[in-house]
């Protein structure tokens, strides 16, 4: 037994999982009438994702996930966090369902039962049917009602099986990347004119829930994954607080009071974002009981005031020199993690419902060596420190549930292609062939030791 493994403590009770998301492992892009959706057009523009790469085939977990399944009864865990491709279920997005697409998320489901793990979908992870885009997108109110449409035909099929449901993944990445910067798919650049797609993401969350509500029985438990960080001024100075204060009220305020307390963050007036797509009772629906808050977190946040002219005051500033960087190029700091969760309780108290910590991970530039092995130190340090910060959190009185590690498998790393690895299995991209690391092993012992 590795000795890390064995002395974490969690409760016996304590859930153990990993996450993927479909567009990121599933390939099969053009199979049993899957329509396009915004990441299939962005990965066609060139230039936009690193080397070329596409989801094509990806990890081609559309035909081998009985193989992951496996994979995931060897690492013994508790659940499986995936997400469901709605242009798989509706190919534009509206309308009746395609029985093909619901098959295959039936037959994973069915196949992750059968070893006892708990499946945990997420119903948009940031493959919206491009159909939706053409029409507007997250900008057009209407997409709301689709997605709710979405939730209702996919909890009518599949909510006899599954107990835990994850409405988004990410808000805040999927509005900035997407349609502040366009780093992302569907690729816009408005900056800060993009609250109509917060709201229609959040309003949208908040239909689901309902139309979830009326299918699934009383005991569903159901959630939203948000990414989630404190900001770091580069000084004390006011300037460089107040723009730790403003990045945070963008990110996790803006993205969560609305959830927890049926409000926007004041701090949005001071950036003078312009709120009219906010409509009266919208705020009631989007602020629906939840079961649980999913937390995916990689890292702090570092920040100072930019120079004046620029759309936002706030500036991204270089990490402290001595904190190892991930492939990414993300700053590896355990301790923003306990911060963060301790921030959590301290801000929405009784409002924050039981959480999970829904992604978790790191990627690192693994090597195979000459016996096929893959030795991943850095990872390991990664995930151990990461959940000694969680069980401090924990004992501090966060009532944190359970744990998924991003991811369980090397992916499509959206723009950056394949080329970060954050698997806790390594894939040969031209042979498909899955190599569990070292920290596949590793993990296997934390759960083994903390049932
Ligand atoms: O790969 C992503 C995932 O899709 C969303 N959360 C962050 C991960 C790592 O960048």
């Amino acid at each position: 037994m590795h000795e890390s493994a064995k002395k974490l403590d969690f409760p016996k009770d304590f859930l153990w999982g990993v996450s993927t998301s479909a567009y990121q492992i599933e390939g099969a892009l053009h199979e049993d009438g899957r329509g396009p959706s915004i990441w299939d057009s962005f990965c066609s523009e060139p230039g936009r994702i690193a080397n070329g790469d596409t989801a094509e085939t990806a990890c081609d977990h559309y035909h081998r996930y009985p193989d992951d399944v496996a994979l995931m009864a060897t690492l013994g865990v508790d659940a499986y966090r995936f997400s469901i491709a709605w242009s798989r279920i509706q190919p534009n997005g509206r309308g009746a369902a395609n029985p093909k697409g619901l098959d295959f998320y039936s037959r994973l489901i069915d196949a992750l039962l059968a070893k006892g793990i708990s499946p945990t979908p997420t119903l948009f992870h940031w493959d919206l049917p491009q159909a939706l885009q053409d029409a507007g997108g997250w900008f057009n109110r209407d997409t709301a009602d689709r997605f709710a449409e979405f939730a209702r035909i996919v909890a009518e099929r599949l909510g006899d099986r599954v107990s835990r449901w994850i409405t988004h993944n990410e808000t805040f990445e999927h509005t900035v990347l997407g349609h502040a910067i366009g780093t992302h798919a569907p690729g816009q650049q408005l900056g800060l004119d993009i609250f109509s797609v917060v709201h229609h993401l959040l309003l949208s969350h908040g239909k689901a829930v309902q139309a979830l509500r009326a299918i699934l029985p009383a005991g569903a438990q159901i959630g939203i994954a948000q990414s989630m960080a404190r900001a770091r001024p580069a000084s004390s100075r006011i300037k460089d607080r107040l723009a730790a204060h403003l990045l945070e009220a963008l990110h996790l305020r803006m993205h969560t009071d609305p959830l927890l307390f049926g409000r926007y963050p004041l701090a949005l007036r001071l950036l003078g974002i312009d709120r009219s797509a906010l409509r009266a009772g919208d705020l009631a629906t989007i602020a629906q009981p939840l079961n649980f808050l999913g937390i995916n977190f990689y890292n702090p946040q570092y920040v100072r005031s930019a120079p004046k002219g620029g759309a936002v005051p706030i500036e991204a500033t270089e990490p402290p020199m001595h904190l190892e960087r991930t492939e990414m190029g993300w700053p590896v700091d355990a301790n923003g993690f306990s911060e963060l969760l301790l921030y959590l309780r301290k801000r929405y108290r009784a409002k924050l419902p039981p959480i999970f910590i829904t992604e978790n991970g790191a990627a690192f530039p693994d090597a195979v060596d000459a016996q096929g092995r893959i030795d991943d130190p850095r990872r390991i340090a990664y995930l151990q420190a990461h959940l000694h910060a969680l069980r401090q959190a924990m004992d501090a009185g966060v009532d944190v549930r359970g744990y998924f590690v991003w991811s369980l498998l090397d992916n499509f790393e959206w723009a950056e292609g394949y080329r970060p690895r954050f698997g806790l299995v390594h894939v040969d991209y031209s042979t498909q062939q899955r190599t569990p690391k070292a920290s596949f092993d590793w993990y296997r012992q934390v759960i083994a030791a903390n049932r």
